[in-house]
C-alpha cells in the first residue's frame, strides 16, 4: 500500500515494505555521561529530549510491521578497523579504546556501547556496528537492504550532523530516498541541527526529505 507524508521541500510517498526505519547510534556512548561524546567536551543531556518521540515512532514502526535498523559506533577490541588518524585526533579526555567509567571508550560489547534500554532492539530487527560515522562504510548493510527490497529510508538519532547526516547522505548516493524526523534526531550544537535539517531538503531535496513525527504516524493505517 502506498502511503504518503507530509514532508518538506515536498510530499514523500512511500510503503512501509520497501522502507526500513534507520536508529543511528542511540548508544550510551553518545546520550549518557562518561561516554564518548562526553570525552569529546560535550553537554550530553541535550540529547536525551528526543527518546520519547523516537520510542513513539519505534513503538507504531514495528505495529505497522516495518524493518528496523539499529546501528552502533563501535570499533573491534584490537581497534584494527579505527583509523589512527579518528583515535588520535583532538584533545578528548578519553581516547578510542580507553578504559572509562562505561567500559573502552567505543569498543564493541563495551556497556557505553549497547543500545539504551528505551530504544533496544528486538528480535528481528538489525544490528549494524559501524566504525565510521556513515552506515554504509564497511559494514555491508547496502548489500542486505538490497536483499531485503529496501529502497526508503527513516532516520533519527544523533548526531544530526555527524552520524545521521554522513549515512543519509551516503544513502542518498546509493539510491535511497530518505527522510529525517526532525523531532527524533538532536545534535550538541542546535545550530548544527537547524543546519543539517535545512541543507538535507534544500535544492528540491537534494539529499532527501524532513518531517516531524507526527507526519509520519497520522500517515500509518
Ligand atoms: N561527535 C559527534 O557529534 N558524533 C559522533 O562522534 N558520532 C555520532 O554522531 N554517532
Amino acid at each position: 500500500m502506498s502511503l504518503t507524508i507530509a514532508a518538506t521541500p515536498f510530499a514523500y510517498p512511500f510503503a512501509v515494505q520497501s522502507t526500513a526505519l534507520v536508529i543511528i547510534d542511540m548508544q550510551r556512548d553518545f546520550v549518557e555521561p562518561g561516554g564518548f561524546g562526553e570525552t569529546l567536551g560535550n553537554d550530553v543531556s541535550l540529547l536525551t529530549a528526543i527518546v520519547p518521540a523516537c520510542q513513539r515512532v519505534l513503538a507504531a514502526w514495528r505495529k505497522a510491521g516495518g524493518l528496523v535498523v539499529h546501528t552502533r559506533e563501535a570499533h573491534r577490541a584490537d581497534l584494527s578497523d579505527c583509523p589512527p588518524a579518528k583515535r588520535e585526533r583532538g584533545n578528548p579526555s578519553l581516547r578510542i579504546g580507553d578504559e572509562g567509567p562505561m567500559g573502552r571508550i567505543l569498543v564493541a560489547g563495551e556497556p557505553g556501547n549497547q543500545i539504551i534500554a528505551a530504544l533496544a532492539p528486538i528480535e528481528g530487527e538489525i544490528v549494524v556496528n559501524k566504525p565510521g560515522k556513515g552506515m554504509f562504510y564497511a559494514t555491508g548493510l547496502h548489500e542486505t537492504l538490497q536483499e531485503l527490497g529496501i529502497s526508503h529510508l527513516l532516520f533519527m538519532g544523533v548526531t544530526t550532523e555527524v552520524c545521521v547526516q554522513t549515512s543519509m547522505r551516503e544513502a542518498n548516493d546509493r539510491g535511497y530516498d530518505g527522510l529525517l524526523l526532525t523531532d527524533c534526531t538532536e545534535s550538541y550544537f542546535p545550530e548544527f541541527k537547524a543546519a543539517t535539517i535545512a541543507m538535507v531538503h534544500a535544492q528540491g531535496a537534494i539529499v532527501g526529505w524532513t518531517a516531524e513525527s507526527a507526519q509520519l504516524l497520522s500517515a500509518l493505517p
